[in-house]
């Protein structure tokens, strides 16, 4: 993309109303636009950045033998009058009535939805083991929206079901979604710690939360600091392999890590002292076994080998992909700006002209953003005829963790500048070599 040519409305003045890194960066760097409390618009570059996270976690799903699809945001109140939700949910749905009184939800979550399209289709234990997600617009009417896209009322959830037989497969399930979850949020930069938590309107007693720590989060947690050491890195998973998948749910859940919501003093005090952590902490997903909770009361029963009919086991897994995007930034910035992880960055490289005009400036940029994108990668060529400050200004406000810099004084010398945004240190070098570089540290996240 050519800068010249994009819509990235970058602001001078830090918001007033933005009281955390993410929201404001967010806002700055022309990402997003409130349009009502806690609704955005997502600008093209906030766009971008928010696609790129959902495809990691498509990949991941689709990794894991999770299908996708699509259900709708708008849902018919009846379907939640089965399972009892539809008033125990509370002022956080938004309720609607269309023009023939019928009583319809913008749906917070879509349990009920895929139990129905469940009971319409499956009949046999033979079509397990099965599961399904999306991702899709939610709305909660939060009482306190806040932080930008951390807690909004509309936001972007990859949301997945599983049916089984037994508890003990919808356990396999519930472990497939945890070490599923690990490699999303390390494929992001993120580490996001497991914790036992509280399963509040989903339901069901077996759930974690994943969080990532930061200062700003709003979760209180308790943990032994052993617990920010563990990396699953690109050890090969076997998601049918239930021994192999349980080891690295053990792994990743023996060491104590609870919210405040279930936090034990007592079990706390038996973590050695020197390790023992009390911080906040950002929820990016949460994962839930429930059993029967909407099987029962819906109907959603298989014919088992015995030829009896039961209702199928299930849990629910979440991922907040809209949150993620200000998770990330939290996790990741500095006074300049945000600092993009490689997997989602929404340009691989912002490539800076610094004499838009001059004959060789214009020639080296344009071959090098030609050959950039020859090779997969996605560069943003600065051309517009900013003064060079404002220029790198802009880039590090927009965090691209690769800058090359076409200047006439390294060209005399058939050089140009490689810098990093996360270290700040540059390198001179030919663009050929440039370009061999960056295709090599990109290597794996194209
Ligand atoms: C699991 C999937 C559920 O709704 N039903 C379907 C289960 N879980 S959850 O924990 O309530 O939500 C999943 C994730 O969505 C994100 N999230 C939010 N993001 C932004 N703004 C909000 N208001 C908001 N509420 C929830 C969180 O990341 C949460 O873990």
């Amino acid at each position: 993309m050519r800068l010249s040519r994009y819509f990235l409305p970058v602001l001078k003045e830090t918001p007033a109303d933005a009281q955390i890194a993410s929201h404001r960066y967010m806002l700055r760097a022309g990402m997003i636009r409130q349009q009502a409390a806690g609704i955005y618009s997502w600008l093209p570059l906030g766009f971008k950045v928010l696609k790129r996270i959902e495809q990691i976690v498509h990949e991941e799903q689709q990794r894991a033998g999770h299908i996708p699809m699509l259900m709708p945001t708008i849902q018919p109140a009846d379907l939640w009058r089965e399972s009892g939700r539809y008033d125990a949910y509370g002022p956080e749905m938004l309720r609607i009535r269309d023009r023939h009184d019928r009583d319809m939800l913008f749906g917070p979550t879509n349990e009920e939805m895929i139990t129905d399209i469940f009971r319409a289709h499956v009949a046999s234990y033979k079509s397990l083991p099965l599961t399904l997600y999306h991702i899709q617009w939610k709305f909660r009417d939060e009482i306190r929206p806040r932080f930008g896209v951390m807690r909004g009322r509309e936001f972007y959830m990859k949301d997945g079901y599983n049916f089984d037989l037994t508890k003990e497969d919808a356990l396999h399930a519930y472990n497939r979604h945890m070490v599923s979850y690990l490699r999303t949020y390390e494929r992001m930069g993120l580490t996001a710690i497991p914790m036992r938590a509280d399963s509040g309107p989903i339901g069901g007693d077996d759930t974690h939360e994943f969080l990532v720590l930061a200062p700003t989060g709003e979760s209180d947690v308790f943990y032994d600091a052993g617990v920010t050491e563990l990396k699953l890195g690109d050890r090969e998973i076997d998601y049918d392999d239930r021994a192999q998948v349980k080891g690295v749910c053990d792994e990743f859940t023996s060491l104590y890590a609870r919210t405040d919501e279930t936090h034990d003093e007592a079990l706390y005090g038996e973590v050695p002292e020197d390790r023992r952590r009390h911080g906040k902490g950002i929820e990016v997903g949460q994962i839930f076994y429930f059993g029967t909770k909407y099987s029962e009361p819906m109907g959603a029963n298989v014919q088992g080998p015995d030829g009896a009919k039961v209702p199928v086991h299930m849990g629910s897994h979440g991922i907040g992909v809209s949150r993620l995007v200000g998770a990330i930034i939290e996790a990741s910035h500095d006074d300049n700006g945000i600092i993009w992880p490689e997997g989602v960055t929404p340009f691989h490289v912002g490539i800076v002209n610094m004499r838009v005009g001059d004959e060789a400036c214009d020639a080296t940029s344009t071959a090098l953003y030609g050959t950039l994108k020859t090779l997969g990668l996605d560069p943003l060529l600065d051309d517009t005829d900013e003064r060079a400050g404002a220029k790198f200004a802009t880039m590090d406000l927009i965090g691209l963790p690769w800058r090359i810099t076409v200047g006439p004084r390294g060209l005399k010398n058939g050089v140009v500048e490689l810098t990093s945004r996360r270290t700040g240190e540059s390198e001179e070098l030919s663009p050929e070599a440039a370009v061999q570089k960056l295709a090599a540290l990109y290597e794996g996240h194209l």
